[in-house]
């Protein structure tokens, strides 16, 4: 059959109140831009006349403005799974407007196969092709894009003139059996390719939406002097964990989380001499890798999204000779697979919030309470990686708020599995260290100096057992910022020991 062209409005109204709907794109990458817009002004126009209008949202992880933005902004969402960084967004769930569901990026697909989610009753993908055959090639995310075509009754594709179809032979489109016949992902090293150039559905529940637009991504913030020094602090340790043997001479694959300080560390690793050229085997492929990769530095680089700018996607869809045979975008559950982790022996760099002393990381919740961005793949290597490295800068909110803290407020990644924390004032090495010498080695080496005084104040307070957490002092930083507007102002006397 031929392709059914219809219009953005048109693909609208296949979206009724209370579906489970599952978007395309990983990040603002691979996002659709135009039908999403049309649900929220559709939500509009019913809440304007008395009509409930509202949704569940399923997509790779964070989205573009179109998606998560003018959603929110139009009450159209009822519930909202899984990463996100929309400003509109997280103030709707910190609002309790929603109900935001958080959880590894690698499990979404399949908890959607499992039916834990409910049914996706339209998907809405972004491609740079689409054939009457039902072959739709994704633009530069894949997500959870193969499972939402599959498991949906209407697939609106979203066809953007603005991305060159010759993208085709970049994507690795797989989806791994389920229990209890699942068997391992063939994955045995960062270049293996194991299933189709395109996702491909049945025909008959196509609609194309065509589309011309720019990506919704923002610039990288130029590196400062934080961020570069965190860079060099893991770009040396490396250095020393190969001079130790304890890292290949050949390397390990890197998986690095999104963001300037992500960016700053790749950038340092790349101009370190003693680093070999090395592979990358992630999530999201940031700017910095595509420079890396024209460079030399970088070998190979396997990735769910190209979460670049502007910028470096036109330049990079001019050069698509130079990277179609150095780079691939696989779907979130392959990309993010523990066991390709653990496999592959991976080394993971993410950004936290804030650490404890003894080694527990918060990603998601600034005080305890407030939904930032979510756990995105960060647990998904922490735990399975062959060496898992958190990056922070030693104090946030212009040295009002110290990162490393006696408790953190939220847990997203426990002592168990955080063997490394980098500051721009050092690297704590948490390996085979009980929690007494891993509070020593964080308050020493990445702690800002203005707050190590308060950190050992608490660590010596006295608290008998092996941890020596006292429950009752454990939030005086938080309690001194909310009372005075600084963790400076902490005043261990004004608790019981406990
Ligand atoms: O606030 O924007 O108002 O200035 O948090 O902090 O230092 O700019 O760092 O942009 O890399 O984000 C953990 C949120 C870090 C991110 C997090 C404030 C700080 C600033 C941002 P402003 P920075 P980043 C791959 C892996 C979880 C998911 C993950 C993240 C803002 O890295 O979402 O790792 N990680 N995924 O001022 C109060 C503190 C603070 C604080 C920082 N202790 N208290 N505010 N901030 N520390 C990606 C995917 O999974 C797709």
């Amino acid at each position: 059959m031929s392709l059914r062209f219809i219009s953005a409005e048109e693909a609208a109204s296949f979206v009724k109140h209370g579906d489970n709907v599952g978007f395309s794109g990983f990040t603002h990458a691979g996002c659709p831009k135009v039908v999403p817009v049309e649900i929220a002004k559709r939500a509009e126009a019913e809440h304007a006349a008395g009509n409930p209008f509202r949704i569940g949202i399923l997509t790779g992880a964070s989205t573009g403005d179109s998606v998560d933005g003018a959603l929110a902004r139009a009450k159209a969402i009822a519930f909202r799974t899984p990463y996100q960084t929309n400003g509109d967004m997280r103030a709707a769930i910190n609002g309790c407007e929603l109900d935001y569901f958080d959880l590894h990026l690698s499990q979404l697909a399949q908890e959607i196969r499992y039916g834990f989610l409910g049914k996706i009753r339209v998907a809405i993908v972004e491609a740079c092709a689409v054939s009457e055959r039902g072959e739709i090639v994704p633009t530069i995310a894949v997500g959870i894009t193969p499972t939402i075509c599959r498991l949906a009754d209407v697939v609106i594709v979203e066809l953007n003139r603005r991305i060159p179809s010759g993208l085709r032979g970049l994507h690795d489109i797989y989806e791994p059996q389920d229990p209890p016949g699942r068997k391992e992902i063939p994955v045995y090293a960062v270049r293996d390719r194991i299933g189709t150039d395109c996702v491909r559905v049945d025909p008959e529940k196509i609609f194309v939406v065509e589309t011309d637009r720019d990506g919704e991504g923002s610039d990288f913030a130029p590196v400062d002097g934080v961020t570069e020094r965190i860079g060099n602090n893991v770009a040396d340790f490396f250095v020393s964990e190969m001079k130790a043997g304890r890292i290949p001479s050949g390397f390990l694959p890197i998986q690095s989380g999104v963001g300037n300080i992500a960016n700053a560390v790749l950038s340092s690793m790349g101009v370190n001499p003693d680093i070999p050229r090395f592979e990358v085997y992630t999530e999201v492929i940031q700017d910095a890798v595509l420079d890396m990769m024209r460079q030399g530095y970088i070998r190979f680089a396997s990735g769910c999204s190209l979460t670049v700018s502007n910028n470096a996607l036109h330049r990079f869809c001019g050069d698509l000779n130079f990277f179609e045979s150095k780079l691939v975008l696989r779907p979130s559950e392959v990309s993010n697979n523990p066991g390709i982790a653990r496999r592959l022996g991976i080394i993971a760099l993410n950004t936290a919030i804030e650490v404890d002393i003894f080694g527990n990381v918060n990603s998601t919740h600034v005080n305890g309470t407030k939904m930032m961005n979510g756990i995105g793949g960060s647990g998904d290597f922490t735990r399975n990686s062959y060496l898992s490295v958190f990056l922070t800068p030693s104090t946030a909110k212009g040295g009002a708020i110290s990162c490393i803290v006696p408790k953190v407020t939220h847990e997203d990644h426990n002592e168990h599995s955080v063997k490394i924390v980098v500051s721009e004032y050092g690297v704590a090495d948490l390996r085979g260290k009980g929690p007494r010498r891993r509070a020593e080695e964080i308050i020493a080496n990445c702690a800002h100096p203005d707050y190590r005084p308060l950190l050992h104040e608490y660590l010596n307070r006295g608290v008998k057992g092996h941890l020596p957490q006292d429950i009752y002092a454990c939030y005086a930083f938080h309690h001194a910022l909310r009372e005075t507007g600084s963790m400076r102002n902490t005043d261990f006397a004004k608790y019981p020991q406990g």
